[in-house]
C-alpha cells in the first residue's frame, strides 16, 4: 500500500469528500482488499501491436451502426504503452489490488495454435510492475474478447471453444502462475452469452435464443475445466468466476409480474448460480426453454460445479420487470422509476447490493465473495486546472460501500471491493461517451486526471489501511 508515500488528496471536512459512516466503524477487516478494475479491450488499445490479431470486439466495433458514435477500441486508453504511468496512478490512489483481464488474441492470436511470446511478455511486465508497487494483480482470463477465428469456427456455442479456453488458461498460468494468486476465469458470462448471441447488442452481434443458451453452457463448462487446469498448474491458486447477478423486482404486485420476476431471476441469476454450486440448471428454467436447450450430461454439470475459492460479484443496479406475453420467457424490463439514475439511465439503488449479497449467501454455499465491479457513469465535465468534480459518483460509491458494510455486518463473507473503473474507457456499445473512471482520460491527448472520486477513494483506502 502506497498511501503513506503520497499526500492524501481532499481535505477532511469537505462535504463532497465525506467517507461513508460504516468505514469508521471497524466493519472492514484490515486485510480487506480495496481495488480498481479494467479489462483488456476497454483500455489497452494497441490493437495491432506485437502480433495481436482481431477479436470479436474488433470486428463488432468496426461494424457500422454497432457502437454509439462509431467508436472502437483501437486506441482506447493506450494502456498497452502507458501502463507504467497507470500503475503509478494506481499506487498513488493506494489501491491494494488491480483487476485486469488478459487479451486472448494477444497471447494466442488465432485462438489456438502458436503462442505469441510478445503478448505474454507484456503481461509479465505489467504484473511485475504492479508487484513492485505492492499492488496485487487480480487476473481475469476472459473479459469478452474472443479471438475472431474461434468465432468463425462457431464461437461460444461450439463446445470446442471450451477446449481452446482451457489451453489459453494453461498458457497464461504457466507463465504468470508464480506471481498471481487470484485468478478469475470469466467475466459476466451472462453478457457474453445473452448480450452477444441473443440480443445482438454485444459482439458477435447474433440474435438467436438457442445459440445463446448453448453459448452460456460452453462458457460455464470452459470455466469449470479451466478452474481444474489452473489448480493443476498454480500451487495455492485462488480461482473463481465473476458474475453480474441482479436483484429482480416485479413492476407491480400482480401475480403476472411476480411470475415474470421469477423467470427473470432464473434468466439473469439462477441459470448461472445453480450449476456453479452443483445443482445443475434450475428445473423451472429448463422447462421454460425446453424446445431450445438439451439438458447437458452429468459429466458437464460436474465440471461446471467444480469448487471455487472466490465468487466475484459485479453490481450496478437492480432490475425491474413486468410480464410481457409472447416475449422470450414472458417478461420485459420496465423503464427506470422515479429514483435517481446515472447517465446511462441505470437506477441508483445501493440497498440492492446488500439484498443481493444477503440472498446469495443465504441461497448458495458460497466461498468468500468480492465486489469485483461497482461504479457509475456520469456526464463529467472536462477537467479544469487538474481537477474534476464528480460528486454524484462519490455519492454512488459511498452508498454502495455502505451497503457492503451492512452485508458484512449481517454475516456475509465479503473480502474485497473494486471500483469500476480505474480509468474512463471504452464502454462497449456505448463507446467513449459513458465515463466510469476514478481517473479521467482525455482521449485526444491521453492525459490522465484524478477525479474527486479518485481522491475520495484514496482517502477511504488510506483511512482503512492506516
Ligand atoms: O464496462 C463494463 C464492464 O466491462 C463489465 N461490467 C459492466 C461494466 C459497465 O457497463
Amino acid at each position: 500500500m502506497q498511501s503513506g508515500a503520497v499526500p492524501v488528496l481532499g481535505e477532511p471536512g469537505e462535504a463532497e469528500f465525506e467517507l461513508p459512516a460504516a468505514t469508521s466503524a471497524d466493519v472492514f477487516p484490515s486485510d480487506f482488499t480495496w481495488g480498481a478494475s479494467t479489462s483488456a479491450y476497454q483500455v489497452e488499445g494497441a490493437a495491432a501491436a506485437d502480433g495481436r490479431l482481431p477479436s470479436i470486439w474488433d470486428t463488432f466495433s468496426h461494424t457500422p451502426g454497432a457502437i454509439l458514435n462509431g467508436d472502437n477500441g483501437d486506441v482506447a486508453c493506450d494502456h498497452y504503452h502507458r501502463w507504467r504511468e497507470d500503475v503509478a496512478l494506481l499506487a498513488q490512489l493506494g489501491t491494494g489490488a488491480y483487476r485486469f483481464s488478459v487479451s486472448w488474441p494477444r497471447i494466442l492470436p488465432n485462438g489456438t495454435g502458436p503462442v505469441n511470446a510478445k503478448g505474454l511478455d507484456w503481461y509479465e511486465r505489467l504484473v511485475d510492475g504492479l508487484l513492485e508497487c505492492g499492488i496485487q494483480p487480480w487476473l481475469t482470463l476472459y473479459h469478452w474478447d474472443l479471438p475472431q477465428p474461434l468465432e468463425d469456427a462457431g464461437g461460444w456455442p461450439n463446445r470446442a471453444t471450451a477446449d481452446a479456453f482451457v489451453r489459453f488458461a494453461e498458457v497464461v498460468a504457466s507463465r504468470l502462475g508464480d506471481r498471481i494468486h487470484t485468478w478469475m476465469t470469466l467475466n459476466e458470462p451472462w453478457c457474453s452469452a445473452f448480450l452477444g448471441y441473443q440480443l445482438g447488442m454485444h459482439a458477435p452481434g447474433r440474435r438467436d435464443d438457442a445459440l445463446a443458451l448453448r453459448a452460456a453452457h460452453t462458457l460455464l463448462l470452459a470455466h469449470g475445466r479451466a478452474t481444474q487446469a489452473l489448480r493443476g498448474i498454480v500451487t495455492g491458486a485462488r480461482v473463481g468466476i465473476v458474475l453480474n447477478p441482479t436483484p429482480v423486482q416485479p413492476a407491480t404486485p400482480t401475480e403476472a409480474d411476480a411470475a415474470a420476476a421469477r423467470r427473470a431471476d432464473g434468466y439473469f441469476n439462477r441459470w448461472f448460480l445453480d450449476p456453479l454450486f452443483g445443482r445443475g440448471y434450475p428445473a423451472d428454467m429448463l422447462e421454460a426453454v425446453a424446445p431450445l436447450f438439451t439438458p447437458p450430461s452429468d459429466s458437464d454439470l460436474r465440471s461446471i460445479g467444480t469448487h471455487i475459492d472466490v465468487l466475484g460479484i459485479n453490481y450496478y443496479r437492480p432490475t425491474v420487470v413486468r410480464a410481457k406475453p409472447g416475449a422470450y420467457l414472458g417478461f420485459e424490463e420496465a423503464p427506470p422509476d422515479a429514483e435517481p439514475v446515472t447517465a446511462m439511465d441505470w437506477v441508483v439503488r445501493p440497498e440492492g447490493l446488500r439484498e443481493l449479497l444477503v440472498r446469495i449467501n443465504h441461497d448458495y454455499p458460497v466461498p468468500p465473495m468480492a465486489i469485483t465491479e461497482n461504479g457509475a457513469a456520469y456526464t463529467d465535465a472536462a477537467p479544469t486546472d487538474g481537477q474534476l468534480h464528480d460528486p454524484e459518483r462519490i455519492r454512488y460509491l459511498a452508498g454502495h460501500v455502505d451497503a457492503v458494510a451492512q452485508a458484512i455486518s449481517a454475516g456475509v463473507p465479503v473480502t474485497g471491493y473494486f471500483v469500476w473503473s480505474f480509468l474512463d474507457n471504452f464502454e462497449w456499445a456505448w463507446g467513449y461517451g459513458s465515463r466510469f473512471g476514478l481517473v479521467h482520460v482525455d482521449y485526444a491527448t491521453q492525459q490522465r486526471t484524478i477525479k474527486d472520486s479518485g481522491r475520495w477513494y484514496q482517502r477511504l483506502i488510506a483511512q482503512q489501511t492506516a
